[in-house]
């Protein structure tokens, strides 16, 4: 039976993948940190077998303890201070996770495979976020990285040195650039979910108004539950590699927002939103389009839900939530 260790199990992407991993028959094994993490109780109930272990990326005997006892065969990097806008409140925090615990990790897992680096396959979530400033529209695996956010810079030291780490050591190490990837599971702080929680009350009758900042923004939205097939399918390869992985669309933040409304009837949306620049960031990083056609070609990925979809899922689901009494 494969084995996988997976950081960050207790956020969006770990859930899904970790039920992924499940359904394929892994041995799965997740880390978890802090005291009285209230997020324990969902991967509990979602994953009764999956084997938890203390640990955080800024502390390396923590990682090198839950890489003896896991012993994995696979090792999925998910954890990160993850939300753009607060990486500027807390960038010397987000630098020590999101940039120095892909160091840290990749470091213990060199310590854990000893003369044999390649035993053990590595995943590095990277992201589309590392693009930043737009130099060329779509993105691929070769385009210039203009980071835009400490986040940002984060993400691409980790991306960096996990390429390092496979021309260095021969570890088989792939880091994945993944575009916006959505889920009813999205944290309520990222727009989509924002917006499909605020649509999904005001249809009900719970609220008045969302209160949102840039709405020209341009991502790349696709579903969460397709996007961790690829990170799997990234080290089944032979050897490891970068992949982007995105829909190939774009749309604005305002579509978003104009579809949300539209899946439960409201035509004058504009009405329930209003502007607060509290919500603007220092830069934006404005249009993010991804071309996957390597991840097409090698692993022979695709998505499967469209934007279209992707909303109605979401608003569905917030619906549901709000009217059980969420
Ligand atoms: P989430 O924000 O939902 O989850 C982040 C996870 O990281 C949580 O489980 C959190 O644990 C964990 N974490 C935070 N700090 C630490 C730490 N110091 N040590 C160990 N774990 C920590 O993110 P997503 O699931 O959306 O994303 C997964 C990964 O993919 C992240 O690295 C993200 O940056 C990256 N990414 C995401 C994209 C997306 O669109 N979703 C696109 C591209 C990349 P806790 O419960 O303890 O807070
Ligand atoms: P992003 O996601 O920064 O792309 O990072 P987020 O959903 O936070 O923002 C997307 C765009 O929407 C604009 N925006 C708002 N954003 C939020 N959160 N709240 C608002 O009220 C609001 N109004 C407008 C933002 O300015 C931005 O342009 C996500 C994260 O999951 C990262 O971890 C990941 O790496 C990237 O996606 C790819």
């Amino acid at each position: 039976m494969p084995s996988a260790l997976i950081t960050g199990i207790t956020g969006q992407d770990g859930l899904y993948l970790a039920e992924l991993l499940v359904a394929k028959g892994y041995d799965v094994h997740g880390l978890i940190r802090g005291q009285n993490n209230p997020k324990l109780d969902l991967v509990r109930e979602l994953l009764p077998t999956v084997t938890l272990h203390n640990g955080d990326l800024t502390d390396m005997s923590s990682l090198i303890r839950a890489l003896r006892d896991s012993d994995p065969d696979e090792v999925y990097n998910l954890g990160a201070v993850s939300f753009v806008a607060y990486s500027w409140e807390q960038a010397a925090l987000t630098t020590d996770v999101t940039a120095k615990g892909v160091l840290t990790l990749l470091e213990s897992l060199r310590l854990h495979t000893g003369d044999d680096p390649s035993r053990v396959r590595f995943y590095q979530a990277s992201s589309s976020e590392m693009f930043g400033k737009v130099q060329e529209v779509p993105q691929h695996e070769r385009t210039l990285l203009w980071p835009r956010s400490p986040y940002g810079v984060a993400k691409v030291y980790g991306h960096y040195m996990t390429l390092n780490y496979r021309e260095s050591y021969g570890m088989h190490a792939s880091s994945g650039i993944l575009f916006n990837h959505e889920s009813p599971r999205r944290g309520p702080e990222f727009v989509t979910r924002k917006v499909s929680q605020a649509v999904a009350r005001i249809h009900l009758g719970l609220q008045e108004e969302i209160v949102m900042g840039n709405l020209d923004a341009q991502r790349d939205w696709g579903f969460a539950g397709d996007y961790v097939e690829a990170m799997w399918l990234m080290l089944q390869q032979p050897a490891g590699d970068d992949y982007v992985i995105a829909t190939g669309q774009t749309h604005s933040v305002r579509e978003f927002v104009q579809a949300a409304f539209a899946h439960v009837g409201i035509e004058d949306w504009e009405r329930h939103v209003r502007h607060d620049p509290r919500f603007m960031r220092p830069a934006e990083v404005d249009q993010l389009v991804g071309d996957a056609g390597k991840a097409r070609e090698v692993l022979g990925w695709k998505p499967r839900v469209g934007f279209d979809e992707l909303v109605r899922m979401m608003v569905d689901a917030d619906i549901e939530a709000a009217r059980s009494g969420w």
